[in-house]
């Protein structure tokens, strides 16, 4: 028996503007990925899947696929490239790749913020710096503005908790910070610039359906029976977590400096986006504070994704999506899922568990509306540059050459039957019944 999705469920892929459109120049990352050895390999996003000339061949693949929905991201330092100047001939090619979208049959989801910011905004203190607030409410509200009539979910910002991990403790993404102190200052505007997104889209356009993108990962004890890691396994997941949604819930606080209110956030989720990958075991460390006092790693001997990215695990989706309804009671978007999986040896049978995740979450009643691939095409990961290949369609940077790898015909069919079909229930072997499965 095949396992049947409600008709109106989204079934998509996920990319952002930066990792795909190609030479953009005038952002913090473009900026980032000019200093040596900030990217790995040297590598830089260069023309990245050049879809700023010709996004609409991907398009065409998305519609041969079968999918009805796409979520991308627009380039704030494209549309407002310096501040209050708009760029026309930027408004006007957003405007055709979300017209293309629909045209294929493809409901577009939006990121407002998903990375990037323009380097006038970087250089005025980027997230440390409270004006950031507003302004992102006002690349939110002309954006709702221009392209409201072909968009109506919405996305405030892509990872807050990645943004604030990566940028401002770990120091691996633009400012390249390793300062809690800062860290926090960027939480607190981080979250008051998602209310003020939320806010300023709803005022444009009140139908609009607006909600976050949130990276969400288990986070288990390395050792079931050990204290410490219990306790460091549970400090952890909350602040990388947990913190986010209950301030966006509830406005209260509880953060690295102790408990506080960010009034303005409480009710700003129509709807939770949540980006699953992996779970983490967490093992107590005290000899290292610069860890907080916890090392991650994948439980031993299962399944782990390219370059040690991740362990493969689906039952953490069904785990988060359960835990975000109990917690929130929002309806709930899967906004990215997928792996780095060059050779394509785990990618479909991947697909087939973590959509199965996703069934066995909507039959335990939790609304998930939606379910976008990430990605289409192999992009630009960010500090790992092209090594690490996410994409239903390999790519050669160099030439633009795609090609598509047998999980491309697994989501074609599964997209094909609204759910799962009957020949990818119950087979777990790792060749599958993909093997088989033809060509376009
Ligand atoms: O490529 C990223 C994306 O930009 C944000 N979420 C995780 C993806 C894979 O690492």
């Amino acid at each position: 028996m095949a396992q049947r999705f409600p008709a109106e469920f989204r079934w998509g892929t996920a990319t952002s503007a930066h990792q795909v459109e190609g030479c953009n120049r005038n952002n913090d990352w473009w900026a980032f990925e000019q200093l040596p050895g900030r990217i790995r390999s040297g590598h830089r996003s260069g023309r990245a899947c050049d879809w700023w000339r010709n996004a609409e061949a991907d398009f065409d693949r998305m519609a041969e696929l079968g999918l009805n929905a796409h979520r991308l991201s627009v380039e704030w330092s494209r549309l407002e490239p310096e501040p209050g100047r708009v760029d026309e001939a930027s408004v006007r090619r957003y405007r055709q790749m979300l017209q293309g979208l629909r045209e294929r049959g493809l409901e577009p989801m939006v990121t407002l913020h998903h990375f990037t910011l323009p380097l006038w905004v970087a250089r005025q203190g980027g997230w440390e710096n409270p004006k950031t607030v507003a302004w992102l409410g006002s690349h939110a509200r002309r954006c709702a503005e221009w392209f409201g009539d072909l968009v109506d979910l919405w996305v405030t910002v892509n990872e807050p908790n990645v943004v604030a991990a990566l940028g401002y403790l770990q120091g691996r993404h633009p400012p390249g910070v390793r300062n809690p102190v800062r860290a926090v200052r960027a939480i607190r505007h981080l979250l008051r610039a998602h209310a003020a997104a939320y806010r300023a889209v709803h005022e444009v356009q009140p139908a609009a359906r607006v909600g976050i993108a949130h990276n969400l990962r288990p986070m288990d004890p390395a050792r079931a029976e050990h204290r410490g890691d219990r306790w460091v396994a549970s400090w952890h997941a909350n602040w990388f977590n947990w913190m986010w949604l209950d301030v966006l819930h509830t406005g209260a606080w509880h953060g690295l400096l102790g408990p506080g209110q960010v009034a303005e956030c409480v009710g700003t989720l129509d709807f939770v986006g949540v980006n699953y990958y992996t779970r983490d075991r967490v093992r107590f460390a005290p000899w290292a504070p610069h860890a907080a006092f916890g090392l991650h790693g994948p439980t031993p001997g299962a399944p782990v994704s390219d370059q040690g990215y991740g362990e493969i695990y689906p039952e953490g989706l069904v785990r988060v999506l359960r835990e975000v309804w109990a917690r929130y009671r929002r309806p709930v978007f899967v906004t990215e899922n997928g792996l780095p999986d060059a050779a394509d040896r785990w990618r479909p049978r991947f697909l087939v568990e973590h959509v199965g995740a996703v069934a066995r979450a909507l039959s335990d009643g939790v609304p998930v509306l939606g379910y976008y691939h990430w990605s289409l095409v192999d992009n630009f990961e960010w500090q790992d540059g092209w090594n690490l290949r996410f994409g239903l369609f390999g790519l050669d940077p160099d030439t633009q050459r795609r090609w598509a790898r047998p999980s491309a015909r697994v989501y074609a069919r599964i997209c094909a039957a609204r759910g799962l079909p009957a020949e990818f229930l119950g087979g777990t072997d790792r060749e599958g019944p993909w093997d088989s499965i033809e060509d376009f």
